[in-house]
């Protein structure tokens, strides 16, 4: 019963916001863009100076989301309304914050920057100090109205890190023209290696009902400069070019147009049979190619800025043109020539291998290199970070360079398939940065992966959890995903600045807070290594599902969808050699990027495995021996886990929320036990072949080996089936 006493209670505790199922908890759904009131009383009196009003003249969609967000943006941090002012009408106040492009607005126009609009093309912006009929303030100025958009969400990134506002003078440019996400999502809302969740797309309710949460996807893309989005997984349904699903498609175009996303699907390459009725897909068919075309019209009827086709063709199981007895070349010059009269491209996957005796990580090399120059002018050729597969590290793939005829995509993996999912805290920035930044000698030394790219795909990890990456700390590689896509080619080393930003919009600014979890983020991919594949070890996960260790499986139908295949342990040592005395995938590399792994002995350690076949005994640059090392860097994983919770425990009383510092701390625990997990098992099963003993005095596994291998996954995520072992997808 509530009597006077009760309601005074409850009304102090409403006041102080301590009633957690009333007062609105950090459920981690605003991800990075949260706009919080600032609280540092002398930072807030410098905005609220250098801000007064806003002047735009929102002539398009895309001003309007940039105004709205503007508006909502800075009112949240400065604690106050800020107004919007029609810039055509009215005279410049001081700190009038000018936003547009010089044909959106008289003021800008009177600017006249023109000289330093130019260099910016299409997408970049400035943000700079003006003087106008004797006042001052600061401009967002583009060339574009999207270039705007991306300057207003720079500006509130300013803010939101607590930047000075005092010489602001910003040029900012995307290095890459295409940023591309790339959804894995079934039409089924089941989302292949996804983690969060189900498919964001509800396409059962689409196209009528449009979910405010599609709009909040594209706000947070835009933010990061991300420009295109996949929306179907690339085991693509046919269903997805049919009417009804295109009007779903463009549903969801309408709503990304304004933020300056382009929607793509994936197509499967037998769809002029299965939803055409046509006898065959063969490419050089004139049936086919007519099929194609007119349905690239049609779509295009739907969606008339449609970005292109992304196809999965003779992978996996998946039809292509070898089907036929064609070249890759030949299947997506088909669908490229459809596309071609609407501006619209291809990216074709390179992601292929069959179950030959060749080295699997040779294969994509094999087919395509003898294709360059062969393809149309808008096919791109998607390729993944590594040779193999998304694995923790692997060394960058060697067509990057080796294909100059034709513009790449680099494809990475931002949902954690091989990485403990959305389970463990991985900051996959330095991974992305790795590999860009690795240098190809294409062109002799100095021709990193990024000199060689002109867009990049994300694999998405993005689902309808209501912080919608599973994990608090996986928003941060869809974040970081989008800066590095847009800053690729700027020097090395943004992981950890990218990292600063997303702490400070997304948890505190607090330098201690920001301090701490950045050590953690910027330690955390090293340590996954460091418990799952250390040492260039690759592809031990458990089969088909990918999580935990299962490097004594041997049970697949094909080899090179074996752990056994990938490590080759034996009595006398372990590793793959893909030197000149093995498989020599070296070969495939310029002769520079060869020297750096080509000799057993000079060959970094955390690459060793992957290139030769080390003896147990033999010594490595840590001057431990093969062994030594392994058990060295199985049992540093887990106490670096251990680290980690150690800093996320010494911060709750400074300032995280409660409901994310929980979920975190969960997390982690699982974490920890899963490297335990992974350090028990591999080091027990590959002491069978080594008969060392584990370090003395060290913590010893609690199971035996037998336990390990009969451990059974029912139900993981992210995969088609129940956990029963299949004969597809590895
Ligand atoms: C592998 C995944 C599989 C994907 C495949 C691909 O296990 O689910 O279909 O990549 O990229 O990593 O096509």
């Amino acid at each position: 019963m509530i009597n006077n006493r009760n309601l005074v209670l409850l009304t102090l505790f409403l006041w102080a916001g301590l009633l957690p199922s009333i007062s609105r908890a950090e459920d981690g759904y605003r991800l990075w863009l949260r706009y919080d009131r600032i609280i540092d009383p002398q930072l807030l009196q410098q905005y609220r100076a250098a801000i007064h009003d806003l002047y735009f003249n929102t002539t398009s969609a895309t001003l309007h989301a940039a105004s709205d967000e503007l508006t909502t943006g800075l009112s949240g941090l400065l604690g106050q309304p800020v107004e919007e002012i029609h810039s055509e009408s009215a005279a410049i106040n001081e700190g009038a914050l000018l936003v547009g492009t010089p044909a959106s607005s008289a003021p800008i126009a009177r600017l006249h920057w023109d000289s330093a609009l130019t260099p910016l093309g299409k997408e970049g912006f400035l943000i700079r100090h003006y003087t106008l009929d004797g006042q001052h303030g600061i401009a967002i100025v583009a060339n574009t109205d999207v270039g705007v958009l991306y300057g207003a969400f720079h500006f509130l990134r300013l803010l939101q890190t607590h930047q000075s506002l005092r010489s602001l003078d910003i040029t900012s440019i995307p290095a890459l023209q295409y940023r591309v996400l790339d959804h894995w999502d079934n039409l089924n809302r089941t989302v292949e290696r996804g983690y969060a969740g189900l498919s964001i797309f509800d396409w059962w309710t689409l196209p009528l009902y449009k979910d405010s949460r599609y709009t909040d996807y594209a706000r947070a893309n835009a933010s990061v400069g991300i420009n295109g989005s996949v929306l179907n997984s690339v085991n693509a349904s046919p269903i997805i070019l049919t009417p009804a699903w295109l009007s779903k498609a463009a549903a969801l175009a309408d709503i990304f147009r304004p933020y300056g996303i382009r929607v793509y699907l994936s197509v499967n390459f037998s769809s002029p049979m299965s939803i055409g009725g046509l006898p065959t897909a063969d490419p050089l068919d004139p049936a086919v190619q007519a099929w194609w075309k007119k349905k690239v019209d049609e779509i295009y009827s739907y969606i008339p800025d449609f970005g292109g086709f992304l196809v999965k063709a003779n992978s996996e199981g998946q039809p292509g043109p070898q089907n036929y007895g064609r070249s890759h070349a030949d299947g997506a010059n088909a669908l490229a020539d459809a596309l071609a009269p609407h501006h619209g491209i291809v990216i074709w996957r390179a992601f292929v291998y069959s179950g030959s005796s060749e080295d699997r990580v040779k294969q994509a090399y094999d087919e395509f290199k003898p294709l360059d120059g062969k393809f149309r002018d808008n096919v791109l050729l998607q390729v993944k970070n590594g040779p193999l597969d998304f694995q923790p590290r692997e060394p960058f793939s060697p067509l990057f360079g080796a294909v100059p005829k034709m513009p790449l995509m680099l494809e990475v993996q931002i949902t954690q398939e091989y990485l403990g999912f959305s389970n463990h805290l991985v900051y996959l920035a330095p991974l992305f940065e790795e590999c860009l930044n690795a240098d190809t000698y294409a062109k002799g030394k100095g021709t990193p992966v990024s000199a060689t790219i002109t867009g990049m795909a994300g694999v998405a990890n993005i689902g309808n959890d209501i912080n919608w990456c599973g994990h608090p700390f996986a928003q941060a590689n869809w974040y970081a995903f989008g800066r590095l896509a847009w800053c690729a080619t700027s020097p090395t080393d943004r992981s950890a600045a990218i990292a600063d930003e997303w702490i400070r919009q997304t948890f505190s600014n607090n330098p201690g807070i920001v301090d701490t979890l950045k050590k953690m983020m910027l330690a955390s991919r090293e340590i996954a290594v460091d418990y799952m594949t250390p040492l260039g070890l690759a592809h031990i996960m458990g089969y088909s599902h990918h999580y935990g260790p299962a490097p004594w499986y041997d049970k697949a139908s094909r080899a090179d969808w074996n752990p056994v295949y990938f490590h080759r342990a034996d009595s006398a040592g372990l590793g793959f050699d893909r030197t000149v005395t093995g498989s020599n995938a070296l070969e495939q590399y310029a002769p520079g990027a060869r020297t750096l792994w080509a000799d057993k002995k000079d060959c970094p350690d955390n690459a060793v495995l992957w290139w030769h076949h080390v003896g147990w005994n033999d010594r490595l640059h840590s001057g431990r021996t093969l062994w030594e090392e392994l058990c060295h860097k199985y049992y540093t994983g887990v106490d670096s886990v251990r680290w980690m919770q150690k800093c996320w425990d010494a911060l709750q009383p400074r300032g995280i929320d409660a409901e994310r510092w929980q979920q975190v701390k969960m997390l982690l625990g699982i974490q920890q036990q899963d490297a335990v997990w992974w350090r028990n098992a591999c080091l027990l099963y590959f002491q069978t072949f080594s008969r060392q003993p584990l370090p003395a005095g060290a913590e010893q596994p609690d199971h035996t080996l037998a336990y390990y291998e009969n451990l059974q996954l029912y139900y993981a995520p992210g995969t088609a089936n129940s956990g029963i072992p299949q004969t597809t997808n590895p």
